[in-house]
């Protein structure tokens, strides 16, 4: 299984701080523009256990276009625009927000929409090692005519941080589940394996 598919699954996600070139913002808010057209398709072979990553910038489907990432007195919420969101019932759609705080504690959020759930899927909070956590007032919401999935966390969820940083992964599978199309917020025409890149510091307002 991909690695991508097989980390929501699985709920083992991995957050990993980067050495991200954006500078630290003093902001409760901060929009990020991402790159249209540059959603990579990563096809894995069973046979070889190999992975080949081929730019599809033709898929507009799980293309990030823009994020928000709005650090509230309670809540953090973000929200992700896309180029176009589909809800083929028959497909796995993904939607990854890791999130690291000056604490250095890591969590993901999990929203996932499958053949087994509603076209809002379910939204789930795990740890760096995939075990899930109760968050009680954890949200989210995809709108498919604006194309957008936001979703909230309670900063209560989070050990109450002075800052966050986000990263950010949508994908969607093919109807083999051996391909999938992914798309990572932070980074243009390209993904890492090892977890979306997280944006700058966004300190709560
Ligand atoms: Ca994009």
């Amino acid at each position: 299984m991909h690695k991508i598919i097989g980390a929501a699954l699985a709920l083992a996600t991995t957050v990993c701080l980067t050495a991200s070139t954006a500078a630290a913002a003093h902001a409760e808010k901060v929009v990020h523009r991402d790159a249209r057209g540059d959603v990579i398709r990563q096809d894995y072979s069973f046979e070889t256990e190999t992975e080949t990553e081929t730019p599809v910038p033709t898929v507009k489907s799980s293309d990030i276009t823009s994020t928000v990432v709005d650090h509230r007195r309670d809540n953090v919420f973000v929200t992700v625009r896309h180029a176009e969101l589909d809800s083929h019932l028959d497909l796995l759609h993904g939607y990854l927000f890791s999130l690291v705080t000056n604490e250095r504690l890591g969590r993901t959020v999990v929203l996932h929409v499958s053949p087994s759930t509603s076209r809002q899927g379910e939204v789930k909070l795990v740890t760096q090692a995939g075990r899930r956590v109760t968050c009680i007032g954890l949200r989210g919401r995809i709108d498919y005519r604006a194309n957008t999935v936001r979703i909230r966390v309670p900063r209560s969820c989070l050990s109450n941080p002075r800052w966050v940083r986000a990263g950010i992964y949508t994908f969607h599978t093919g109807r083999d589940w051996s391909r999938a199309f992914v798309d990572d917020a932070n980074l243009n025409g390209r993904v890492r394996n090892a977890g979306p890149v997280h944006g700058p510091r966004i300190h709560r307002g």
